[in-house]
């Protein structure tokens, strides 16, 4: 079935490009096929074997003095609409942790109003951070913040939570290791992996309220140099948008996101939208199903990419397995932080599947970890890391991120996330999460 898809040849040229240069084989997708897996004693020793030995020697040691929590509205400049509701704001709990010798690390926890996407909502992830993970980390050294996940073992799910802990570990080790966190997320990574500096970036739009204006969206990104655009699909809104977007425009590299609107019943359905010749179709089906999605891949051409379903690099192993999976949409906070997403990134790297980083619509703290991530060059397709102008007005963080004119964003330079936290403006949007607290009695 795989090997009837016939990519648009702009992803060709791009894979061409970004990964082969120099080199006489073109990557070619179409002869993607899964590789048996290694076993796993070898997968253990090749990730932490790659961080520890010869690598790591001059790599200074982190101690977490304190960690504060700030959560935050932020309008968006648009609403954005998916398969479960609008959404005209983003709230985020932003983790500010400081190390005993004064590092100040920011990460993002990315979560919304309800839980939607995921299972949290700043409220409950307020709650883990500041009773259970927060506590459980303060006064720890970690040589490595690929030793965060220990500290916290002892901790289930919340992955949202724990992943905006993470980040701002990472940000203060790369910052009290004078590097780049991309650079600092290459040193983790297998040997070989250097990080590009750059990635290769599309942009996501939500549910519009007619073709005309889909069509006039997917026009106007088009004209800000996105190469790859994402529609967000759901039940009723789905053959009729991809019809429009790809009659008007016939070579763009186009993908659909369903946020698990689907069925194993709509499978014939969903397999009317091969015409369309999509980059790949996104977690079509339950966001807790891996199985029915590999069912469906063997009846549709159009290649799979989860987001929802995977959480962790076992759910990964399990979906190449059961041929659940032809593209992998990561999120660090959906595989519960950056340690997990190294993890996920080598299995996807020895398997030669096809990997690009996802997003939660993060303002710049977090837009800037997953940029410094999908700089690694195994991640080679278009990330959902759109330029700041596309989200918010302003950002918490400056400078913001600009698109380049071949539709890449480059990582921000400077130690760690390489953006500063404006705080008059942090300031601002905490009193509008005080101001409109959406729950019950009041904050
Ligand atoms: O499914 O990828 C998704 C935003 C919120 C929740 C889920 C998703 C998204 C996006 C946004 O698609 C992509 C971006 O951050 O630009
Ligand atoms: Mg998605």
């Amino acid at each position: 079935m795989l090997s009837n898809i016939d990519f648009p040849w702009s992803l060709r040229k791009l894979f061409c490009a970004k990964f082969y240069k120099g080199k006489s084989a073109c990557y070619n997708l179409v002869d993607f096929a899964h590789t048996p897996l290694p076993p796993p004693s070898a997968r253990s020793s090749s990730f932490r074997g790659a961080a520890s030995s010869e690598k790591d020697d001059d790599l200074k040691p982190i101690t977490i003095k304190s960690v504060q929590l700030h959560t935050v509205l932020l309008p968006y400049l648009r609403p954005f609409e998916t398969s479960f509701g609008a959404e005209t704001h983003k709230v985020a709990v932003l983790v500010e942790l400081t190390t005993e010798t004064g590092v100040v690390g920011w990460g993002e926890c990315s979560i919304e109003l309800w839980p939607g996407y995921g299972h949290e909502t700043a409220e409950t992830a307020t709650h883990i951070l500041s009773e259970f993970l927060a506590p459980a980390v303060i006064g720890e050294t970690l040589d490595h913040p690929t030793d965060f996940p220990t500290l916290i073992r002892r901790f289930r799910g919340n992955h949202h939570a724990r992943a905006g802990l993470e980040a701002a570990v990472w940000d203060a080790f790369a910052k009290r290791n004078d590097l780049r966190l991309t650079d600092c997320f290459a040193h983790y990574a297998p040997d070989g992996h250097k990080t590009e500096g750059r990635a290769t970036v599309g942009v996501s739009i939500g549910i519009q309220d007619s073709l005309d204006a889909t069509l006039a969206a997917v026009s106007a990104r088009l004209d800000q140099g996105y190469c790859r655009i994402k529609l967000k699909i759901k039940r009723g809104w789905d053959i009729e948008v991809a019809r429009a977007v790809r009659a008007r425009f016939p070579d763009i590299l186009l993908m659909l996101d369903a946020n698990s609107d689907y069925n194993i019943g709509d499978a014939e359905h969903l397999a009317t939208l091969d015409q369309f010749n999509l980059l790949m179709i996104e977690q079509p089906l339950s966001h807790d199903d891996i199985y029915q999605h590999g069912v469906l891949q063997s009846r549709m051409a159009t290649r799979i990419c989860l987001d929802e379903s995977v959480k962790s690099a076992s759910d990964l192993l399990v979906a190449l397995q059961v041929g659940a999976i032809g593209i992998l949409n990561l999120k660090p906070a959906r595989v519960g932080g950056f340690s997990e997403c190294l993890e996920i990134y080598r299995i996807c790297a020895e398997n030669d599947l096809p990997l690009w980083i996802g997003g939660m619509l993060e303002c710049g703290i977090g837009r800037s970890a997953n940029l410094s991530f999908a700089a690694l060059p195994a991640v080679n397709l278009p990330s959902d890391i759109s330029a700041t102008d596309r989200y918010f007005d302003p950002d918490l963080t400056e400078p913001p991120f600009a698109l380049d004119g071949d539709s890449t964003l480059a990582v921000a330079d400077g130690r760690g996330i390489g953006v500063d936290v404006q705080r008059d403006r942090l300031e601002v949007a905490k009193q509008a999460w005080r101001d409109n607290y959406p729950y019950g009695g009041g904050a």
